[in-house]
């Protein structure tokens, strides 16, 4: 007799749980993940992993992950198999779609999505099929300020100045804290490391924040704030160099305008009067900004904590503002713009410009900013106007009853819906208000490609991933495809969505005058292209067209899906590089450092400077490792161990209000008051409480059964929808006045 040996076969992939994109080495036995680390020869991550990063075997064995989808009869979910979902959502859809407008439509789309090829390819489609304005994303809880001010000064939404840690001597980090987060809007794997390294060199790391963040604690120096005020110490910041007659632009400066305006507009935020709002004294910002200043290579990267507030968009620009004036945007070290490898390079500078508002909401009057409509007001939205509300609502990737402001009132409204679908492998707090959710496969049933943060990286590693196990149901974009032809009212017949985005693509690519496919036929090409039906051949044609690309037999060591898939643990194809002035596509053609709508919003934070200091206390949010909002709270290996989910409070704070660590305080807000459990702490300042969100899983008729047992309390039902940054449309998620008391 023998016995068989169990082999062991290791698959290399890339997390697509957050923005860093660590490489994996996945281990897998008898159909099962056996063990998950690192990637060490990933030339990105070099083997670094967070606790996330090894839970993709436990959320495919997650027996809450959704198998089969949901049908809603009689207020309880019941399973069906995927064909009687479709057609059942087809015969509901095709019956309400005869009857609403695209007023009375709408949808959600939230992070995941962005994590996700199938996102990133396949709901541009959906959204057209659904034919409405009513789209709602979670950008406006998160970095919207950031796109605005993008859209003004560079005149691209999606175009970011990107800190080039590895190379820089100077950080001035505010309002983030990727040890805990890993970074955002800034791809890069292991900051723990990136940020020590910095240090190594010589090089100084200050941290803004009202917390002691794991950030802060590793930092040179800490500057605790007063929470919403960011805005004021970055114009200070400005103001105190330009005082001292020391703007320097450098070369980027020949591609620049505004410089004298955007500075001239500030002359009222001295270090001086801002010191009293900020907390931070004025000779120390004096300081900061020398410091700053006389750097070699320095950079200023702002995150959540300043975008999440009422001055997001003015401390975005600000931030941008400071880096320019210094001499250090697109400059090694400094900020520079990443590049994708799946996109082409423009190569002239100037394009249509942005604009804000081009459109109103039909149900809130709201105006559209970057094509979609503050989250904040989707509540509002669903209840309508009198005359029209939402009738039909889709989720993809999404949890707003947990993630989004004024929870509890958006709890209820999603009751009133006519018909609502949820992409989604959960039945959680939101989706249980769904008639079908359908469930896509577990992330190592998929092939993995970043689109998203390909372009935001601080480094160009190209990295393809195959799936490591069979798929148990249909994949993402084949759900995505079936939805979008049941809108369209055509059969479900997914290939034939893939072949439209294939075609549409090798069409442009025949077009493209400076393109390596230029005047080829389009059915050579197809001949060609490599890859399975779905996001891969897609892929496989942007990067074989992109900058970098093969370009179809026209330079043959180029890029493609089939090179990445000779290179399992990427391609390095090196740091940011130089990228002004042909990145920008303002009307101008250059960098606009005064758009006139941040000028005009200045008035704003003038009359705030105007006011009275803050007494209240103010509510703050914190990221946690083992934690990603609101949804990776039903693995036990994630969530064992501590409660979490508690109120940071400072000592002396938390003596006056007689509160100890353990006892249940309560936290109202205007808009709603919570209990929670109290943990006081040095690591937050006098005056400022944290929270952590995404939490509140012990609602009815979810199931979430390891989730449900530490539930936590939702943060978000204390966040009030109406104070939004106005430019962006951003919810002010940080720094609500609340009051505290032991209950
Ligand atoms: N108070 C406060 N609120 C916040 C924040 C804060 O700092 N403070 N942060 C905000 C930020 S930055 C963000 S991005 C938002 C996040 O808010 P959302 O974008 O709404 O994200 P989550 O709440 O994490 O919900 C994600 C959903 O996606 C599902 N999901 C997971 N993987 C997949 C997949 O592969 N496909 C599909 N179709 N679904 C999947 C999950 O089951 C879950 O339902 O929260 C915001 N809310
Ligand atoms: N572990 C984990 N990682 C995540 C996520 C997660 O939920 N958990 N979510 C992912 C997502 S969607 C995103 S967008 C990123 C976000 O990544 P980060 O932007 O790094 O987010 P946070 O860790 O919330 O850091 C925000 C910091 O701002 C501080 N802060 C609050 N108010 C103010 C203020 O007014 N001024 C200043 N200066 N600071 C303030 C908070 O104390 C906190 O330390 O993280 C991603 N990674
Ligand atoms: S840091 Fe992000 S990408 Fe890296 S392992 Fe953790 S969750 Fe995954
Ligand atoms: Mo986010």
């Amino acid at each position: 007799m023998t016995t068989q040996t169990p082999i062991d076969e290791t698959h290399i992939r890339v997390c697509p749980l957050c923005e860093a994109t660590c490489g994996l080495e996945v281990t897998v036995r008898d159909g099962r993940v056996r063990r998950t680390r690192g990637d060490r020869l990933d030339p990105f991550s070099k083997g670094f992993i967070c606790p996330k990063g090894s839970t993709l075997g436990h959320l495919r064995e997650d027996p809450d992950w959704l198998r089969s989808p949901l049908i809603k009869r009689n207020g309880k979910h019941e399973a069906v198999s995927f064909e009687e979902a479709f057609d059942y959502i087809e015969v509901r859809m095709a019956e309400l779609l005869k009857s609403i407008s695209g007023d009375e439509r709408g949808i959600y789309l939230g992070n995941p999505s962005v994590h996700n090829p199938s996102g990133s390819l396949y709901l541009r489609p959906m959204l057209m099929a659904l034919g409405t304005f009513n789209i709602f994303t979670a950008s406006t809880v998160d970095q919207a300020p950031r796109h605005i001010s993008s859209g003004l000064m560079y005149g691209d939404t999606g175009l970011f100045a990107l800190p080039d840690i590895d190379r820089t001597d100077f950080m001035l980090i505010l309002g983030a804290d990727p040890l805990e987060s890993n970074g955002s809007l800034a791809t890069a794997p292991d900051w723990p490391g990136r940020l020590k390294a910095v240090q190594a060199r010589a090089g100084r790391i200050v941290v803004v924040d009202p917390r002691t963040s794991k950030t802060a604690k590793l930092a040179d120096q800490h500057l605790s704030i007063v929470p919403g005020t960011d805005a004021l110490l970055l114009a200070s910041l400005v103001h105190r160099i330009a005082s001292q007659g020391q703007i320097d632009p450098g070369p980027a400066g020949a591609h620049i305008t505004g410089i004298e305006e955007a500075v001239s507009s500030l002359k009222e935020f001295t270090p001086e009067r801002v010191a009293s709002h900020t907390g931070i004294k004025a000779s120390v910002i004096r300081d900061l900004a020398d410091e700053l200043n006389n750097a070699d290579k320095a950079i200023v990267y702002g995150r959540v904590g300043i975008h999440t507030t009422e001055f997001g968009t003015l401390a975005s620009w600000l931030s941008d503002l400071l880096v320019i004036i210094t001499g250090n945007l697109d400059r090694p070290g400094g900020m520079m713009f990443g590049r994708s490898a799946s996109a082409k390079s423009k190569t002239v500078p100037g394009g249509r410009g942005f604009s804000l508002g081009r459109w109103e909401s039909p149900l809130t009057g709201e105006p559209e900013r970057n094509g979609e409509f503050p989250c904040a007001t989707l509540g509002q939205s669903i209840l309508g106007n009198g005359d029209k509300r939402l009738r039909l609502f889709v989720t993809v990737a999404g949890n707003p009853v947990l993630s989004t402001p004024d929870s509890s009132r958006l709890d209820e409204a999603l009751k009133t819906l006519d018909f609502m679908v949820s992409v989604d492998p959960y039945l959680n707090e939101t989706t249980r208000h769904a008639d079908v959710i359908i469930p896509p496969p577990s992330p190592l049933e998929r092939s993995h490609y970043d689109f998203a943060f390909s372009g935001i990286s601080l480094r160009r590693v190209p990295r393809w991933s195959p799936p490591v196990f069979d798929p148990t149901g249909p994949l993402e974009h084949t759900i995505l495809a079936r939805l979008t032809q049941i809108l369209r009212g055509e059969t479900q017949d997914p290939d034939r969505i893939d072949d439209e985005l294939l075609d549409a693509l090798l069409d442009k690519a025949v077009a493209d005058t400076n393109g390596p496919a230029f005047q080829r036929s389009t059915d050579e090409l197809r001949s060609q292209v490599h890859g399975a039906a779905g996001p891969d051949r897609i892929l496989d044609v942007m990067l074989r067209v992109g900058s970098d690309g093969e370009g179809f037999g026209a330079n043959t060591d180029g890029l493609s899906l089939k090179k990445l898939q000779d290179n399992p643990h990427g391609i390095d194809m090196g740091p940011l590089e130089q990228r002004l002035p042909n990145v920008l596509k303002t009307r101008s053609g250059l960098v606009e450092a005064a758009p006139t709508e941040l000028l005009d919003d200045l008035s704003r934070l003038e009359a705030r400077l105007a006011q009275a200091p803050v007494s209240t206390t103010r509510l703050v949010g914190r990221r946690q490792l083992r934690s990603n909002n609101s949804w990776m709270h039903n693995l036990a290996v994630l969530v064992k161990g501590k409660e979490r989910c508690t109120l940071h409070i400072n000592p002396e704070d938390a003596a006056e209000l007689d509160i100890s660590t353990g006892d249940m305080a309560s936290v109202a807000s205007k808009v709603g008051q919570i209990q929670i459990v109290a943990e006081v702490t040095e690591d937050i300042s006098r005056g400022v409480v944290s929270i952590p969100h995404g939490w509140g899983h012990d609602m009815e008729g979810t199931q979430l059964q390891v989730a449900a047992k530490t539930p936590g309390v939702n943060s978000n039902i204390l966040t009030d929808g109406s104070i939004r940054d106005p430019l962006s449309g951003n919810a002010r998620l940080n720094g609500i006045e609340v009051e505290i008391s032991a209950v």
